[in-house]
């Protein structure tokens, strides 16, 4: 004889008021079990709750927009015989429904990265008609249901559709740079620059073509983060003025960036994450216990990046003496490919030049990098008066897979305070 079954909103977590936002069932529909009933929309995700029995729908006790519970009475079937799953106790027992089918963007696995499209989101979800087990599949490959045509009466979504859906996204051509975005990259337009007024086409130099293509890759696949900061180096720069004139006469120039060196290895040793790489698996970080910095040169060619190494071990006269050299050897173009590796971290100065701060672009596989621009003077408020200080900007970009943002405040933080206070390197 077949029983009347009362389905009650399942276990949805610590959810209450939930809004209903599809009833996928009326009266007289026959159902089966594990057919979704009807869709449930918290902020963070959708929830399809599956009826635990097959049968007849006799009545729907909510509607779209009503807000319902854990226990709160949804759907009244008459279950067909030997399909009723759940507890069989009396006749009109209540029966939770099975729990519900999470579509959280958020929880789920990642998508799979051949198809670089995106989960379901949870405004998106609710559009899409297709039952919990479908919908799991879905996520498993990464599939957003709404881009999915359901051939199924309804428009319904089997699971034929999302395999054909695969199959055809795997046959397009990908977008590289947007690879998890889910968008497909524009080809750049084609514009004959010439309808507009005169032009001549110049070619990249080597160096540019070499230095971008690595540009690019570590943009579009390093997620960057830059923190910003402020050194006073206002008794620094009483200092290097002070050992500029005696220097002078050796002809040696001791540049502020001979500071930011003995600087930024002081903080690489004190931060040693920052001194290391990823390995080639992405899995394990390799640390470096020594401390090469490279510096970036513009040359009439482009940007290149020669390597100081053991900085940690040799004095500021020396540095300033090595920078002077190695950035001549740059620009004259007589560098070699050996002079440019094995850098732990770089230092990108545009302060000889201008501007307040800027993003540099992480030079692979080191995990950070230091940009400086040009130091001005600022009023600054110290002991209860404002006073006349020299202020260092600080941009350091890292790799936001290696270090946490508040690693790179205390980085930058650390720095400011060695560069504001130059003894600290002695200690
Ligand atoms: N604030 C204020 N003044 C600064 C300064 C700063 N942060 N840094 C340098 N200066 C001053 C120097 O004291 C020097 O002044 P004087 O000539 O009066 O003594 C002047 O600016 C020029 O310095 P410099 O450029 O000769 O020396 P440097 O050690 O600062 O820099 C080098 C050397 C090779 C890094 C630099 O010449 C260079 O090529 N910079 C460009 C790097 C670059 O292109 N980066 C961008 C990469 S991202 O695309």
């Amino acid at each position: 004889m077949a029983e009347i079954k009362q389905i009650l909103v399942p276990d949805i977590g610590n959810y209450k008021d939930v809004p209903v936002i599809e009833v996928m069932v009326k009266a007289g529909d026959t159902v089966s079990a594990e057919q979704s009933l009807l869709t449930l929309e918290t902020d963070k995700a959708t929830m399809d709750v599956p009826t635990p029995v097959a049968g007849v729908v006799k009545e729907v006790k909510i509607k779209v927009g009503d807000k319902v519970s854990e226990g709160k009475l949804i759907v009244v079937i008459e279950a067909s015989g030997s399909s009723a799953a759940a507890p069989a106790s009396a006749a009109a027992a209540p029966a939770k429904a099975a729990p519900a089918a999470v579509t959280n963007a958020a929880a789920a696995p990642a998508p799979a990265p051949v198809l670089a499209a995106p989960l379901t989101s949870a405004s998106s979800a609710g559009k899409s008609h297709a039952s919990p087990s479908i919908r799991r599949f879905a996520r498993e490959l990464g599939v957003d249901l709404t881009q999915v045509k359901g051939s199924s009466p309804k428009g319904r979504i089997n699971k034929d559709d999302v395999q054909n859906f695969v199959k055809q996204a795997l046959s397009q051509p990908r977008g590289g740079a947007a690879g998890g975005s889910g968008m497909q990259v524009l080809a750049m337009p084609v514009i004959d620059f010439a309808k507009f007024g005169a032009v001549e086409s110049r070619p990249l130099s080597r160096i540019k073509k070499i230095s971008g293509a690595n540009l690019h890759r570590n943009w579009v696949t390093i997620p960057h983060i830059t923190q910003f900061d402020e050194a006073d180096i206002s008794e620094m720069e009483a200092f290097r003025k002070q050992i500029g004139v005696e220097y002078a006469k050796q002809n040696i120039k001791i540049t502020p960036l001979a500071f930011m060196l003995k600087a930024a290895a002081a903080a690489l040793q004190e931060f040693p994450d920052f001194n290391a790489s990823l390995d080639a698996s992405g899995e394990n970080l390799v640390l470096k216990k020594y401390i090469h910095i490279g510096v970036a040169v513009d040359t009439p060619n482009g940007l290149m990046v020669p390597v100081l190494r053991d900085v940690d071990k040799k004095g500021l006269v020396q540095l300033a003496k090595e920078l002077g050299e190695i950035s001549a050897k740059a620009r004259e173009l007589k560098i070699t490919a050996a002079d440019m590796q094995g850098g732990c971290f770089t230092i990108s100065s545009l302060g000889g030049i201008g501007g307040t701060a800027f993003t540099p672009i992480i030079n692979a596989p080191e995990v950070a990098i230091l940009g400086v621009s040009k130091a001005s003077m600022k009023p600054v408020y110290q002991d209860g008066a404002f006073v006349p200080r020299l202020m260092l900007p600080l941009s350091l970009s890292y790799d936001h897979r290696v270090i946490d943002g508040a690693a790179a405040a205390r980085f930058t933080t650390y720095l400011a305070q060695v560069l504001a206070d130059i003894r600290r390197l002695a200690l």
